[in-house]
This record gives C-alpha cells, structure tokens and sequence, in this order.
C-alpha cells in the first residue's frame, strides 16, 4: 500500500471550500466556457493549454450543447475542419492567436509540408482518443429539446460531418489496428490522452532518447504553481523523442508503425471506439445515412469490443494494455482497466465482478476518498500518487465519461451516484483540471474548459 494513502477509518477530514449552490455552480461553469471561448475554438485552459485539444474539444461540446446548440456545433466544425488527408483527427488544433504553449506547431512541422496535414491551422501530428461521435450525439438530444431551428442545425451538421467522423473511425480501424486485433495502436502516451500514467512506464522504459533530440524549454511548468502535479523532465524527454521519431518518417501511417520504439495497444481507446462506432451508427441509420458505412461501423464496434474483452486479466477482472514491441501485457491498475464498462462485451459473472472492483475500496469505495469517483491510478498500489497528474488525482470528465456509459448501459442507479459524486469533486467552483483524491485538493491547471463542460451537463 502507498504511503500516500491516509490508513483506513483514518481519512484526515478534508478542509475544503464551502459547496456552491447548484445555480451558482453552472452559472460558473457556463462563465468559464464563455471565458475560454476563443471565436469558433475553445482552448482547453486559459494558460496551460491555450488552443484547441481533440477529446477536450468534444466533452466542450458536450458542455456548450447545453448553453447553445450552434455554437457547440461550430466547435465540432473548427475540430473537423483541421482533419487530415488520411482520416486522422489530431489531437491539437492550434490557434494561431495564441502562444505560450511546447510543443507548438514549429516543434510538430506537420503544416509544413507533411502529407495529408493541413497547412491552416496548423496541428499535431498525432490522435486522441474518439469520443466525438458522443458529442454529436449530445448535440443532437440537445437540439431536439430546443426548438425547430436548432434541430434543423443539428441535422445538416450530421449530414456534413458523416464522411469526416466515418473517416476519422475508418481510420483508427484500419491503419491503428492493422493487424485486426481489435485494440487500437497508439504510438505516444499523448495519444491515449492519459499522458504519464503508469500504464505506459513500461513502454516508456525501452524509449531510448538520442544524442540529437533538438533543444527544448518546457512551458507547462511555468504556468501550474506545483511543477511536481506535472510529468516529469524525463518524461517529457521522451515525450519530445517520440516526435522526433515521428517527424523523420513524416508521420506516415505505415513507417510509424513499423519504426516508432514507442507502440502499444490501448484498451481505452479502444472501448471509446467501440461505443463510439455504435453511438454514430445509431445516428447515421436515424438519418438515412449510406447503409454500407453504418455496416463498417457495426463491424468495428464488434471487433474492438471483442478486443477489449479478450485483454482481460484472468486474476484480477482488469482490462490490460498490450506492449506491441515485446508482446507483453501490461497489467497496472489504472482506471483504464474498466474499459469493459464502457463498451460492454464481458459475460455476465465477469462484468460484476469487474463492477464489484470499480466500487470497492481499492477504487471508487476507498474510504479516504472526498468524492466516490475513480482515481486515475487504484490507491492500492505502489503506483500511485495523490498528485501526480495520471498518476493517482481524479479527472472529473473521467468520472463524466464513466458515468454517462454507465447511463447509456441503464445502470442509472449507478451513473447517478458518479453524478452526484463528481459534483461533490468540483463543488467549490475551481473547475480544476484533476483532484488530489484524499483531499479534495484543485490541481493542474484551473478553469479548465472540459471540467466546467462536465459539470454543464450534469447541472443542465
Ligand atoms: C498533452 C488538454 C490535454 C488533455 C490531456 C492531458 C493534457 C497535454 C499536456 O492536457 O495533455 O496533450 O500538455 O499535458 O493529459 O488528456 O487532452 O487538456
């Protein structure tokens, strides 16, 4: 057990700031995404992350579909609109108002020239996990609440956004899995969106950065107070060589895959794909869309979801992570164990089992916990770190993500407590990117723009 971890029965009482009122609390968070809201982009955060990141962008739009159809609409627009040639939707979109962050587009050189990149706006060159068919979605039951107009809006987005988001799912299907495993390959921790979580330590230990990797100054620890709640100066080393590497095969699809020393299978993403492919099939057959494209989606939602399923550790319930380059499982207790949970898949004594885990006191039941959400690492293990960004905190859109999947499965029992406890999590109005879990402590950056879209939905 960590020595991070406050002993059983013994939980410090948590000093925290009073809660808001629930008006209060969504009068803020609709301050907030106003606040960030850069003209058709919302950055992520005002300081640390100041463009537009790919999985932060559909859980904005989650949040603004509650504020304003169109407007959520024009965020999902600006995102696809940044699209490469090959499919892929990259995980930053860079505003060109904006400075202050590293890696910025220099760094990336993708609107230099890459193949398939877009010269304008210039972007990464790599993925986030694909949630945006979910915001479609919330887009569309938003607009069916409104009135005639924003329903009419909804539709035509649908219509022009299909061949974009089948695309971008067509991609992640065939080029990230083409060996038909049904786990997605991703070829940096960024992509997975869960950047230094110790899922990756493995993987990460058998990157060996070279001689040449260019010079760099970090940004990100300038603007949190703490630079300990941030990834470490070896990570980011890392981080920054697996560019490198990326960059002299111009990024492309085939040679990464057979070059990148970095390349694992990720079962969180690969649940989100899944559900995600189900998710805009439904939509796609609501509006008539090509049958043979609702086919291919069926089709991979079933091959990822069998994927997901077949990672799962015999011993423990968990859903595991796959080396590519050794082959190996990785078996850390991380939230993305749960991955079953979200897509569904496992028989019926394996899937309360795994339940059972989610609510014990290695995770959400900890009876040290301020709010009953699942801290990205158990603090079971010798893993984990109250504060260490993926390394322990609780992510409130992790708890969103959980608990709008737990809702779509109708276990509404269960997604309304992740509800009510993910409100408790942010109660004081920070709008924190993620929480010390015993303490109930903000960290990483505040106002952060997917937190306050979190708690939009919640509240709205
Ligand atoms: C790198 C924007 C992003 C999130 C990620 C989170 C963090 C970036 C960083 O911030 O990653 O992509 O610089 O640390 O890990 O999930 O999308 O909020």
């Amino acid at each position: 057990m960590s020595t991070e971890v406050p002993p059983r029965g013994r939980a410090p009482v948590p000093r925290r700031p009073a809660r808001l009122t629930s008006q209060l609390l969504a009068a803020r968070a609709a301050y907030v995404l106003r606040g960030n809201d850069l003209g058709v982009m919302t950055s992520a955060a005002p300081r640390l992350y100041p463009h537009m990141w790919s999985w932060d962008a559909a859980f904005v739009a989650v949040g603004l579909a509650r504020l304003s159809v169109p407007r959520a609409i024009t965020e999902l627009d600006t995102l696809l609109g940044a699209q490469w040639g090959n499919g892929m939707i990259p995980h930053i979109v860079f505003s060109p108002e904006a400075t202050g962050y590293f890696p910025g587009p220099e760094r990336w050189g993708c609107h230099l020239g890459v193949a398939g990149a877009p010269p304008f706006p210039a972007t990464s060159g790599i993925c986030q996990p694909p949630v945006h068919a979910v915001a479609a979605q919330r887009i569309v039951e938003a607009a069916r609440r409104q009135g005639r107009t924003d329903r009419h809006a909804a539709g035509e987005f649908l219509d022009r956004a299909w061949r974009p988001l089948v695309a971008w799912h067509r991609w992640l299907a065939e080029r990230r899995d083409p060996d038909g495993t049904g786990r997605v390959v991703l070829h940096h921790g960024w992509e997975s969106g869960m950047d230094n979580s110790p899922r990756w330590d493995g993987p990460y230990s058998r990157v060996v950065v070279g001689p040449d990797l260019p010079p760099y100054r970090r940004r990100d620890t300038d603007a949190v107070g703490d630079p300990s709640v941030r990834p470490s100066d070896r990570e980011y080393d890392r981080y920054l060589w697996l560019i490198e590497e990326m960059r002299r095969v111009g990024y492309d699809d085939a040679a990464m895959h057979a070059a990148m020393s970095f390349a694992v299978e990720d079962v969180l993403v690969s649940a989100l794909l899944a559900v995600s492919c189900d998710v805009l099939a439904d939509l796609g057959e609501e509006r008539g869309q090509p049958a043979a494209d609702v086919t291919d989606l069926r089709g991979w939602s079933a091959r990822f979801r069998r994927g997901v399923a077949e990672s799962v550790d015999p011993g423990t319930g968990l859903a595991r992570d796959r080396d590519v380059r050794t082959g190996e499982w990785l078996a850390t207790a991380t939230v993305a164990g749960f991955a079953p949970l979200l897509c569904g898949g496992l028989g019926r004594a394996e899937e309360a089992r795994l339940l059972a885990l989610f609510e014990s006191d290695a995770w959400c039941g900890h009876p040290g916990l301020v709010a009953a959400v699942p801290p990205s690492t158990s603090p079971a293990v010798d893993g984990f770190r109250a504060r260490e960004y993926w390394r322990g905190p609780q992510w409130p859109v992790v708890a969103w993500l959980f608990h709008w999947s737990f809702a779509r499965r109708g276990w509404a029992e269960r997604a309304a407590v992740l509800r009510e406890e993910g409100l408790r999590l942010v109660g004081a109005g920070d709008f924190a990117e993620y929480y010390e879990p015993f303490t109930g402590e903000p960290l990483g950056s505040m106002q952060q723009s997917w937190t306050a879209a979190a708690v939009l939905d919640w509240l709205c």
